[in-house]
């Protein structure tokens, strides 16, 4: 079998518990929201039916007002293992019974697995594809009114964005793109303990967020227990509001797929309303974007203004789907000398910060450095755009840059060091939908 393949699937295996996994087996000890996303096209690899597992361990655990939490916490994993742990929350009576998740989100990348696990069993047999159609036919509903929630509870004015509360929800937490909504907030004087057990699992602390992010985070968190997690008054109040270009484009693409899982679901009459919702998504994007940096912009809406940073976040059109002239200007700065085609680059892959940007950072985190799942998203939506060749050098890198650095969670994008958790299960599971893996 191939050496990756191998290396990849003993990654998730030793991350498995049973029906769902933990991003690695130490740093991230719990479930979290987009990770599963991704495992379960891993696991699909292996057995679309762990890879429905695998959503079904996250969603048993989304609110009822249709929020799907961030983290889904493992109450058998040790008090101070991961920080904040479950009892920081203040979600008892928000998250269904007999479960302890977080109160915030990740990005809706749930849809985009799910139509990816019924492409494989689609592939392997018909028998399989019929027991993937009866398991979207119980989750679809659950996915819809995840969706719903993003647009009506974070978009409450219909603007075509979803506003974060957290950067941790955006998924891409210390981007420079939070910066400056960041700096605006005074964390005040930090009255518990701040315990960081994240610092004994890396090499080096700089491959963590500092002290001073980490204030910044749970001053937030503490803001929302506050408000005992009332939506419509955090989004009046809170004091981190961003719409979030990167985060909304990933909605509009997996509205897209929501729409054609619709009439698998038995409801094709939802058809319709997803794809008009991506369209708005798609208008908001367009209207995001700024003609100098040529790159979407994030809009604060404490201040109203956009956020001028040069990040990956500014390729979200890529995602939700736009122009070809767009496209063309975005893939051509995509591959070019301030990201991927840099000088001196170990793989010419997306950078998540350009090299030009001066909060670029070769080993921040989320501040340059390449990672796998974001490299998975441009190349899918690379091929949705119809820029297969590209799309193809992409995952051919990628696989090359992986043979190299393992499954780790992210990579130094000069020097190619491996950063992070060296057993990623998301990584892992791209590596695997990129072999085409078949056991
Ligand atoms: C906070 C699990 C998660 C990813 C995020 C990544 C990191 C958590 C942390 O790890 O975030 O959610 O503790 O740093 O930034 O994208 O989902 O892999």
């Amino acid at each position: 079998m191939d050496e990756l393949a191998k290396q990849a699937i003993g990654v998730l295996h030793r991350n498995d518990r049973g029906t769902w996994t933990r991003p690695s087996p130490r740093l991230y000890p719990h479930q979290w929201s987009w990770d599963a996303a991704f495992v379960a096209m891993g696991w699909a690899q292996l057995d679309p039916l762990r890879g429905i597992a695998e959503l079904w361990s996250l969603f048993k655990a989304q609110w009822s007002t249709g929020m799907v939490p961030q983290i889904v916490f493992d109450l058998n994993v040790g008090r101070g293992a991961y920080e904040p742990g479950p009892n920081t929350w203040g979600t008892a009576l928000h998250a269904p019974p007999g479960t302890a998740t977080s109160g915030i989100c990740q990005p809706p990348v749930h849809a985009i697995a799910l139509g990816r696990i019924r492409e494989v069993a689609a592939a392997r047999s018909a028998a399989l594809l019929h027991e993937v159609d009866d398991a979207i036919v119980d989750l679809y509903p659950r996915l819809a009114r995840w969706h719903r929630w993003l647009h009506e509870v974070r978009d409450p004015e219909g603007t075509g964005l979803v506003t974060i509360l957290h950067p941790w929800e955006s998924g891409l937490d210390n981007s420079p793109r939070w910066d400056r909504p960041m700096s605006a907030i005074d964390p005040g004087p930090c009255d518990h303990d701040l315990p960081r057990p994240d610092l004994t699992y890396v090499r080096q602390a700089d491959e963590r967020p500092t002290d001073g992010e980490y204030r910044r985070y749970r001053f937030l968190v503490d803001q929302l227990v506050a408000v005992d997690h009332d939506q419509e008054k955090a989004m009046a109040e809170h004091p981190f509001r961003v719409a979030d270009v990167f985060f909304s484009a990933i909605l509009a693409a997996a509205d897209e797929v929501l729409a054609d899982l619709a009439p698998v679901a038995g409801r094709p009459g939802d058809a319709a309303p997803h794809r008009a919702s991506a369209a708005s998504t798609r208008a908001a994007l367009d209207a995001a974007w700024d003609p100098e940096l040529r790159a979407c912009l994030d809009q604060d809406r404490i201040t109203g203004r956009a956020i001028r940073a040069d990040t990956i976040g500014g390729f979200a059109p890529l995602i939700a789907g736009c122009s070809i002239d767009r496209a063309a200007v975005l893939v051509d700065r995509l591959l070019g000398p301030t990201y991927a085609g840099a000088d001196g680059l170990a793989w010419p892959l997306p950078l998540t910060t350009a090299t030009t940007d001066p909060r670029f950072d070769r080993r921040g985190y989320w501040r340059g450095p390449q990672w796998p799942p974001i490299t998975w998203l441009l190349w899918w939506s690379l091929q949705r755009l119809g820029h297969r060749r590209t799309a193809e050098h992409l995952r051919s890198t990628a696989i090359d840059q992986l043979r190299e650095v393992g499954c780790t969670e992210y990579v130094e994008p000069y020097s190619g060091d491996a950063l992070g958790s060296p057993a990623q299960s998301w990584t892992a599971a791209v590596a695997l939908d990129w072999l085409g893996t078949t056991t």
